[in-house]
């Protein structure tokens, strides 16, 4: 990883929320895309950390410390993402969450902010969500698409639930679209999901297809 991350790794690695942001907002004051910090330093280093605690090189308190780091860091870059290009005419509604019993919600949280950046209404329903609140948001916001993360390979299999529960109320014209570490392409086309994305720009990028597609 480039010499200049090397503070903000370590205050990821520490947990130091306050030094976190504060390099964090110093590499985005310098000119750095919130988009390269997460995809350069953040991401990789979060990965190393899920490493170290499968190793028992650390344990849950650190990986939560850890976390917590990241979002302060994702509060602080946010208005930087906005000023990288932000649309204001709406591009469609997305109803978006992590699922039933998953709590993992950074990479969910960047793809929310990318999405509302590019211009999609973007209904956060939060992390653990179950199909009845999934149904529910639809109702009340009429979205385009309904994105759903996992990060635990227990709990992906829920997403075909979702997926089964809309065609089932009649409303397969919401498009499914999946996210996560665990899940793939090839994932996304055995549960009958309409769109994958492999990263938050990705996650973008294929909103737009769907949305266009109708
Ligand atoms: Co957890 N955790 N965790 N964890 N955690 C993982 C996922 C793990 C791989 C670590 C490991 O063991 N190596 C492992 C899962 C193993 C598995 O299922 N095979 C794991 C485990 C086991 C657990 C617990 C069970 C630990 C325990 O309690 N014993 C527990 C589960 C809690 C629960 O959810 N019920 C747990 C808890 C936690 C913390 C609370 C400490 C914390 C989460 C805090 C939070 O999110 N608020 C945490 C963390 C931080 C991680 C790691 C280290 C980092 C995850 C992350 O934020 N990555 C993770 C290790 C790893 O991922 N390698 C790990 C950065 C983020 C930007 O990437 O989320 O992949 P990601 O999102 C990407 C793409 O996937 C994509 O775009 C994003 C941006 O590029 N994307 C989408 C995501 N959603 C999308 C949706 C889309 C499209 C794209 O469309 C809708």
């Amino acid at each position: 990883m480039s010499e200049q991350y090397a503070a903000l790794e370590r205050a990821i690695r520490e947990g130091n929320v306050q030094e976190a942001a504060a390099e964090a907002q110093a590499l985005a004051e310098a000119g750095t895309s919130p988009l390269v910090i997460f995809s350069e330093c953040i991401e990789p280093v979060l990965a190393d950390i899920g490493d170290q605690f499968s190793r028992l090189e650390i344990f849950l308190p650190e990986m939560m410390e850890s976390a917590e780091a990241v979002k302060g860091i994702q509060a602080i870059l946010q208005p930087y993402l906005e000023a990288d290009g932000s649309q204001r005419t709406s591009r469609g509604k997305v109803v978006i969450c992590t699922i039933s019993g998953d709590l993992h919600d950074i990479g969910k949280n960047l793809v929310c902010m990318m999405a509302e950046g590019a211009g999609f209404e973007v209904h956060d329903i939060g992390v653990d969500q179950s199909l009845d609140k999934f149904l529910a948001a639809a109702e009340k916001c009429k979205p385009n698409i309904v994105g759903m993360s996992a990060l635990l390979t227990t709990t992906m299999t829920y997403m075909k639930t979702v997926v089964d529960g809309f065609k089932e109320k009649g409303l397969g014209d919401v498009k499914m679209a999946i996210g996560g570490a665990p899940v793939s392409q090839m994932f996304a086309d055995e549960i009958g999901a309409d769109g994958y994305g492999a990263d938050a720009s990705n996650a973008v990028d294929m909103f737009l297809e769907l949305v266009e597609k109708k």
